[in-house]
C-alpha cells in the first residue's frame, strides 16, 4: 500500500470540541463512502475532559435520563488503590479474579462527518453528526463502518455502543448523512467489528463480526446471516487469530467487505498480544462468503511511520473504511488511535499478496 503523501489526512487540531468543557484527544477509525460526488468520511471522534482537577481524574460520560453529558469524579488515591492505569485508552480495575475488567474509558466517542471533493482534503463538520443516545451509548459510539447497499440506495452504519454493560454493535440507516434511522443493537455484547456486506447473497443479508469468547475460545472473524438487517443466525467461524506472529493476539473485519470479480475483498485488522495493529487481506467466496479462498500471510500494513507508531495509543493501523475507484482501493486507517490517514493500493496487487488457502 502507498501511503498518501500528505500524512496523516487529518489530526485532532483539524476538529472542534462538541462541548467547551471537553477537548479532542483523537480523530480516527473512519467509515468511508461516496456519496454523489464527495467523499464522506464518518469518523471517531474521542474526547476528554480539557480541565482537571487536582488529586482527581474527571471522566465524561453520557446521561442517559438527562439526555447530557456529566463528569465522573475518581480521586486519584482511589485509583492508585484500586486501579490500574497503564493503558491510555482505559482504565483498569485491580484484581478483578484474573480477569482483566474495564472499570472506565479515558475518553468518550461520537461521530463526526467529514467532506471531500478528491478524497484527501476534508473538511469536518462543526458538530457530532448524531447525539449519544440510550442507555448502551453511555460512553460513546465507536468505529463506525459504512456500507452503501447497491440495490437499496441507502446506507448501513454499524458501530458500537459502548457502555458498563458491555460492548455492542448498532445499526444506523441513512439516505444522505443528514437525518439516520436508529435501528438499534444487532448483537449481544461483547462484540465488535460488524461490516455489512453490500449487496444480498442468495437473497440474504451476511455480515462479518467479532465475538469476544471469555473462558474458551479466541477473539476471531465470525460471518452470519440475517433476512433483515436485524435478525442474525446462520452463526458460523470464518477466520481465526494465528498460532504466532502479528495476528496471534485478535482479529477483526476492518472495511465492509468489497465486491471483486474474484471474490469478496476483505480488509481486516489483526493484532498481536503486545497490542500492534496490523491491516491484513483476505478474499472469500463470491456465492458462499463464509468460504476463505485467499489471505495475505503477511500485513498489508504496519504502524511504521511515526505517526503510526506515536500518538494516543501506539503502534495501531486500523481501518473502518476504503473507497474503490478504477480498480484503485483507497484505505482510510486509524493511525495511533488518534489520526486519519489514506493509503492506496490496486487491486491486482492486493490480490498478488495474498496466497490461496490450498498452496498455505
Ligand atoms: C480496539 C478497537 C479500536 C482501537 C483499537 C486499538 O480493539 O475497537 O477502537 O483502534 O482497539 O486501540
Amino acid at each position: 500500500m502507498i501511503r498518501e503523501p500528505r500524512k496523516p489526512i487529518i489530526i485532532p487540531e483539524d476538529v472542534k470540541p462538541s462541548r467547551d468543557f471537553l477537548k479532542v484527544d483523537g480523530v480516527f477509525n473512519c467509515g468511508a463512502a461516496k456519496l454523489g460526488d464527495e467523499y464522506i468520511l464518518l469518523c471517531r471522534v474521542a474526547e476528554s475532559c480539557r480541565e482537571q482537577e487536582e488529586g482527581y481524574v474527571n471522566i465524561p460520560v453520557y446521561d442517559e435520563r438527562a439526555e447530557r453529558l456529566k463528569i465522573e469524579r475518581i480521586s486519584l488515591e482511589e485509583i492508585r488503590n484500586r486501579y490500574d492505569m497503564s493503558d491510555s485508552r482505559m482504565i483498569y480495575r485491580k484484581n478483578a479474579g484474573g480477569i482483566k475488567k474495564i472499570k472506565y474509558l479515558t475518553s468518550i466517542s461520537h461521530l463526526r462527518l467529514a467532506r471531500s471533493r478528491d478524497g484527501i482534503h476534508f473538511k469536518m463538520d462543526e458538530q457530532p453528526a448524531l447525539p449519544l443516545q440510550g442507555r448502551y451509548e453511555r460512553w460513546g459510539m465507536e468505529d463506525p463502518r459504512i456500507t452503501y447497499m447497491e440495490e437499496e440506495g441507502r446506507y448501513c452504519i454499524t458501530y458500537t455502543a459502548v457502555s458498563d454493560l458491555g460492548v455492542m454493535p448498532a445499526l444506523l440507516i441513512t439516505e444522505d448523512f443528514e437525518e439516520y434511522e436508529r435501528i438499534g443493537a444487532i448483537f449481544p455484547p461483547e462484540n465488535k467489528d460488524v461490516t455489512i456486506f453490500p449487496r444480498k447473497i442468495g437473497g440474504l443479508y451476511y455480515a462479518c463480526h467479532r465475538p469476544v469468547p471469555c473462558e474458551i475460545g479466541t477473539p476471531d472473524i465470525w460471518i452470519s446471516s440475517s433476512p433483515d438487517l436485524l435478525h442474525w443466525g446462520e452463526h458460523r467461524h470464518l477466520c481465526g487469530v494465528s498460532e504466532e506472529g502479528w495476528e496471534n493476539g485478535r482479529i477483526g473485519s476492518g472495511a465492509p467487505p468489497i465486491y471483486t470479480d474474484r471474490g469478496w475483498l476483505h480488509i481486516y485488522h489483526g493484532a498481536d498480544a503486545e497490542n500492534r495493529y496490523c491491516l491484513g487481506a483476505m478474499l472469500t467466496d463470491l456465492t458462499e462468503p463464509g468460504k476463505i479462498i485467499a489471505k495475505s500471510r503477511r500485513p498489508v500494513l504496519e504502524p511504521v511511520e511515526a505517526y503510526e507508531r506515536e500518538g494516543f495509543f501506539g503502534g495501531v493501523v486500523f481501518a473502518c473504511g476504503c473507497v474503490e475507484k478504477d480498480s484503485v482501493l483507497s484505505v482510510y486507517y486509524g493511525a495511533a488511535d488518534d489520526k486519519i490517514a489514506r493509503a492506496v493500493v490496486p487491486l491486482d496487487e492486493i490480490f498478488r499478496s495474498m496466497e490461496t488457502e490450498e498452496a498455505k
